[in-house]
């Protein structure tokens, strides 16, 4: 492993002003939400869609430091031949790769999910690399209910995670290692701050025994934040404050950056949120997004499937990275949100 150019990477994914665009869906996932655009999930209108958010040269260029995708996004060519990945190296950003294979229950857990893809993990790695991949994704899942999350299912994602990570760093592939908390539940606010301290200590706590170089890899957590279905929402400065205090008390000031999930937040709550943490100032690390629904609801809705509207969708996802690069910066605003509408 060489740490020097893991951290350059690290460093360079979450460059002031730039953010992560997740555009890792799996079949199941793009194929809800093609459903809602009423387009037809084939290999074919994926690569479309895919092609035309990586053609969008502004938004590219200026806000996006690095896009993750799935695998049969990185074998495919664009409706000119180029890969895929040379689109997006040419646009100045770094290729990533989902590399889990998704969750499956947890034996002895009910409602608890694993994720699982440690098989034959190196040998992907190595295929991935040569590709172009510079950085890779793993996601666990843990949810909140009345006895949730137990202890077993915290402990067996955090091992995962920190496996995967310690087999990307010897592939020279920086590890993204996101702990996803839902938010779907009807939990208040501090109830998430709990949770989510739970899950990032013992992860690096399981990073930490598997001897992953925090400089060489980059936290991709959940804000803390109400649970979708409480009556009582949080402002934006309650979770920007609380996220803050949470990820100071848990992340420790070697890791280069912390690149945010959306996980089903509003497009503008989500800018809202990260900017306003990033106002608080003076943090050890980096701020940034690596969205996934909050950079692509927009244009999926403008694009709609159609050729015609190639580029209202790419118009709507400059504006979404535009917004997101202004949070990262703690420049956010609510009215230039309605300056472009
Ligand atoms: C883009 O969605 C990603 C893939 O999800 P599946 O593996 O379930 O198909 C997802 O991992 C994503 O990278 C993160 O959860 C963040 O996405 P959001 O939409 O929460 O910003």
């Amino acid at each position: 492993m060489n740490l020097a150019d893991l951290n350059k990477i690290a460093l360079a994914m979450v460059a002031p002003g730039k953010g992560i665009l997740a555009a890792d869906e799996s079949s199941g996932t793009i194929k809800k939400r093609f459903d809602a655009i009423n387009v037809e999930s084939t290999e074919q209108s994926r690569r479309d869609y895919r092609e035309m958010l990586f053609r969008s040269g502004e938004a590219m260029r200026q806000y996006i430091s690095g896009v993750i995708l799935y695998d049969e996004t990185i074998w495919q060519d664009a409706a000119d031949g180029t890969p895929l990945v040379r689109l997006i190296e040419q646009s100045g950003a770094i290729p990533g790769i989902k590399v889990d294979e998704g969750t499956q229950a947890l034996p002895g857990c009910p409602g608890e999910l694993v994720t699982s893809g440690l098989d034959r993990l190196a040998e992907r790695l190595k295929k991935y690399y040569e590709r172009g991949a510079r950085f890779a994704k793993w996601r666990a899942v843990i949810d909140i209910g009345e006895h949730l999350p137990s202890m077993t299912a915290i402990h067996v994602n955090a091992h995962a995670l920190a496996r995967y990570a310690a087999l990307c760093q010897a592939a020279q592939i920086v590890p993204i290692v996101e702990p996803e908390v839902l938010m779907d539940g009807s939990h208040d606010i501090d109830r998430c701050y709990d949770v989510t301290q739970r899950v990032l200590n013992k992860t690096f706590q399981e990073l930490r025994v598997q001897r992953v170089a925090l400089e060489g890899m980059i936290l991709k957590p959940n804000m803390v934040i109400s649970g979708k279905k409480n009556a009582k929402q949080a402002s934006v400065e309650e979770v920007a404050e609380k996220t803050i205090r949470m990820l100071k008390a848990c992340v420790p000031a070697a890791v280069p950056g912390i690149a945010f999930l959306s996980g089903g937040q509003s497009d503008e709550d989500a800018s809202a949120h990260l900017s306003a943490m990033n106002g608080i100032g003076n943090l050890p690390w980096q701020l940034t997004f690596s969205y996934g629904r909050a950079l692509q609801a927009a244009p999926q809705k403008a694009w709609s499937g159609k050729a015609e509207n190639v580029v209202a969708g790419q118009r709507a996802f400059t504006h979404r990275a535009r917004m997101n690069s202004l949070a990262s910066r703690g420049e956010w605003k609510a009215d230039l949100e309605k300056k472009a509408a």
